[in-house]
This record gives structure tokens, sequence and C-alpha cells, in this order.
């Protein structure tokens, strides 16, 4: 009898499943990091204050930028490729983690469950020299031979990366969530009360990942070839080479292709691919982060010194008009749905209840900073135009338009107004709200990606369904850069 390590079936399949994920993850995730390539161990983020950053460009210093400027294009590694494809990106990635996180669940669930947990998990503390050694012997090319159970250095790499590394993804992602750390700002405080650092190391993690891939590979193939092919395929070394190899070289053709057909298809149809992959992961998402509201409360020494922009100031001849004036002819509309529509004044809104916070702004992009807010609250809106049954969600509707004619808007749940951190803002640290940030009056709801708080508001709208409005996704970035609505994760 050969004395070699024995893998089921189970375990097989799990693999090729882990292996395709981990594929797609790394992927999406290089197209998500490539929409604002820099890396940060601070949350008060600003052009050059990054510790690693990719891509060449330089913001100007003697004019207004904007961080959609700073997206850079990944090229075709990334899934699916090419600027601000960052969307896609996401829909990929969050279906893959779910995907990931069951297939690694099962695999965690196996081990216990059939003890073999103990090929994993070294039980005497001698593993880490006999670990040392067995490098040796392969540095110098004095390959071991194969035993019937992991060597001390495949078993301490491979726990590293199942009960180490994978774990460090996870929570490193899941901090990743504007909704979960409004929620418990103290899930922040694993990484030192900053989001960078999650992201910084939810970077490395991929590192380590494609470093492990790297060298797992190389081993595998480079010096147990054929015993590998035969284990990965059909779980022992015992069977017929032929059929092994077969069965890798599809496994290889599927994956490849399967990436290909990824990108294309996504380039393709971008509103399709998004529908599809949304339905999926969307409810997991609503489930998990769906319910929490914010309750931050950040302190004045907080405040970041620089708050980056996105969405450069209307050029309307409206806007410009109003903003000469300083807002003062302009209202406010809320209507719709409503049993009592309002035309407010910016003084008028001056003279209501107001609230103040001091918030972490997340955008989707990766940077952040903290402000605070002054402002009524959405609540007290609400109580005052008294939405009428069937009114499910709240459209917020902008005064800049794009290139194509298409103003900027986005919509939230009626439920999400009665958050206490869900206001109309017309101050920001202390100040008048400067043009830039959204003047006369933007959202914030602070439990949401910066997309969902609309700057330079000009109505209000209370609807039932959203599809009527632009393109019916629901949101200028849900229509145009097909964002997923949601926005919690
Ligand atoms: N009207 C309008 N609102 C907008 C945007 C925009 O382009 N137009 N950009 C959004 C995005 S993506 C973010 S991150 C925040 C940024 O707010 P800031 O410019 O005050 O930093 O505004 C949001 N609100
Ligand atoms: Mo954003």
């Amino acid at each position: 009898m050969e004395a070699s390590v024995h893998l089921p079936i189970l375990v097989v399949v799990l693999h090729l499943i882990n292996l395709f994920c981990l594929v797609v993850l790394i992927r999406s995730g290089i197209q998500i990091l490539y929409d604002h390539p820099k890396l940060y161990w601070t949350d008060h983020t600003t052009d050059d204050n990054h510790w690693l950053r990719f891509g060449k460009k330089i913001m100007p210093k003697d004019k207004l930028w904007t961080s959609l400027d700073e997206a850079e294009d990944p090229g075709k590694l990334a899934l699916p490729g090419g600027t601000h494809n960052l969307g896609a990106g996401r829909h990929w990635h969050f279906a893959t983690a779910i995907i990931w996180v069951i297939t690694g669940l099962l695999y965690i669930g196996y081990l216990l469950v059939t003890g073999q947990w103990q090929r994993l998990i070294p039980t005497d503390i001698s593993v880490f020299s006999q670990a040392i050694d067995t490098m040796y012997h392969y540095l110098t090319l004095n390959i071991p031979a194969e035993g019937a159970t992991y060597n001390p250095l495949q078993q301490l790499t491979y726990a590293g990366v199942v009960f180490i590394l994978a774990p460090i993804s996870i929570i490193s992602g899941l901090a990743l969530s504007p909704a979960l750390v409004a929620k418990y700002p103290g899930f922040l405080k694993l990484f030192g009360n900053r989001r960078q650092v999650a992201r910084s190391l939810h970077f490395l993690a991929m590192a380590g990942f494609s470093l492990f891939i790297l060298i797992h590979v190389t081993m595998a193939i480079g010096f147990h070839f054929y015993d590998s092919v035969k284990r990965i395929t059909l779980g022992n070394t015992g069977v017929d080479f032929g059929l092994a190899l077969t069965l890798f070289l599809m496994a290889i053709i599927l994956l490849v292709a399967f990436n290909i057909w990824a990108s294309v298809f996504t380039l393709n149809d971008q509103a399709k691919l998004r529908s599809i992959l949304t339905r999926f992961y969307t409810p997991v998402v609503r489930a998990l982060f769906g319910w929490m509201k914010s309750e931050q409360k950040y302190s004045k020494k907080d405040i970041s010194p620089f708050f980056r922009v996105n969405g450069y100031p209307p050029t309307t001849q409206e806007y410009e008009r109003l903003k000469a004036n300083d807002f003062k002819d302009w209202r406010l509309k809320v209507e719709g749905l409503v049993d009592n529509k309002l035309e407010l004044s910016l003084r008028q809104i001056k003279d209501f209840r107001k609230h103040n916070q001091i918030t972490k702004h997340h955008c989707i992009q990766g940077w952040s900073a903290v402000a605070e807010w002054g402002g009524l609250p959405m609540k007290d809106i609400v109580e005052m135009c008294r939405p009428q049954k069937n009114a499910k969600y709240v459209v917020f509707h902008s005064y800049d338009i794009d290139e194509e004619g298409q103003p900027y808007y986005s919509s939230l749940r009626l439920d999400d107004m009665y958050d206490a951190q869900t206001i109309l803002a017309y101050e920001m640290n202390g100040k008048k709200l400067p043009i830039e940030h959204g003047a006369p009056i933007r959202l914030r709801c602070e439990k949401k990606w910066g997309y969902k708080m609309a700057k330079y508001i000009r109505s209000i709208e209370f609807v039932e369904s959203f599809e009527h409005i632009g393109k019916g996704r629901g949101g200028h970035r849900e229509d145009n850069v097909f964002f997923d609505w949601e926005a919690s994760i």
C-alpha cells in the first residue's frame, strides 16, 4: 500500500469551488481597488497620505478635482476590467463572497465532523521547528517524499490560510460595510478605529492569498506533479493518471473560459449582470445589514482636516442664479404621495429643529473622512408632509446634470427617514454648507455609501415605485454606473 494523503470527493469538489471563488474574488477585488487606487493607515484620507498606490494620476493643486478623477483602469486582469466598472466588480465580489464563505463553512464542518481537523491543526509545538527543517529541504531541493499526512510545512501553511488568512479577509471585509460600522462603531476598534486599516488589511490578505496560490501551485505541480494531479481530481494517488490529467486540464480550461466569459458578458450587458447578481446577493445583504441604524458619535477632535469632493457643483443657469443670491430665492419642494405638499425656504428650514452629528463618510470608491453636519432631521419633514399609505420610497432630486443630460438623484426607503442620523444638512463643520459639498442642502444618511446622499437638492418626492424616474434603477449612480440600490456593503 502506497502511503499518501487521501481526499474524499467532497473535499476535491470544495477545493475546486474554492479555486473558482478565489480567482473571481481577487479579480473583482482588483477592479474595486482601482476605483480608488490608494491605500492608507488613516481615515483622514488626502490625495497624498497613502502608503501604497497604483497608477500614476496626480491631482491638480490649482483647481477642483473629484474622487472620480482619481480612478484608474486596472486592465484585463480585473473583473470585468476597464475604468469605473466598480459597480460590476462589486456585484461579482459579493455574489462570490457568499459562495466562498459557504464553501469554507462546509469544509470546516467536514473537518470537525470527521475528526480530520487534526490534519490541519498542529497539536504539538515542535511543528514549527519541523516546518523550518522541511523548508530547508525544499530550498536545498531535497524534496521530501510524500507521506500519509501533510508535512509540517504544509500543515502550518494550510492551517494559516484556513484559520488566519481567511478570517482576516472576512472580518476586514465586513468592517468595510458602512451600515455595520454606523450601527456598531465599536467594530472598527479591531482596526484601531480606522476603516482604512481594515481596507489595507483586506488588500494584504488578498496579496497573501495570491502568494499562497502561487507557491502552492508551484510546489504541487513542480515537485509532485503526478501525485498532485491524481489527488486534486480524484482524491487519491491510486487512480489512473490519464483520467486524472484529463479532468485536471478540463478544470483549468473551464476556469479560464469562465473568467473570459464573465468579463465579456459583464462588459456587454452591465444592466443584466447587475440585475442577475443583485437578485442573488441583495436579500442576504438586506437581512444582515438592512435593519441597521446609524449610531455614530465621533467627537470634534476626530474631524478630518480634508474632505474629498465627489460630484462637481451644478453649472446650470438656474443654479448659478440661486447661488448668486445666496439661495434666498431657493425653495425646497416636497411633493408626490403626500397629504401636505411643502415649499420651504432655506430660512424656514433653518428655523426648525436642528440636529448635529459627527460621522464618518464612506465613499464607495474607497476614501473616507469625518465631518460634523448640522441640519433638519428628515423625520420632521415626514411628519410635516404626511406621506400617504402607498408611499414607499423617498427620492431626492438634485440640480447637477451630467453630460448626457441626466440629473443626479437618489432614493431611499421611507423607513430610512426615521433614522436619527438621516438629515437635510445645511451646515458642515459649524459653517454654512460649502458649494462643492452640496449647497444649499444635501442629504446625510449615515449608514449608506456616499452616493445615496444627494447634494444640491432641488426637491424631495415621495413615491410608490421609482421605475418611472431616470433609467428606473432608483438613482443616478445605479442608472449609469450600475451600483446596487441597497448601498449597505
Ligand atoms: N447631486 C450630487 N450628489 C452627490 C454626488 C453627485 O455627483 N451629485 N456624488 C455622491 C457621492 S458618490 C459621494 S461619495 C458624496 C460625496 O460628498 P462630498 O462631495 O461632499 O464629499 O456625494 C454624493 N452626492
Ligand atoms: Mo462616492
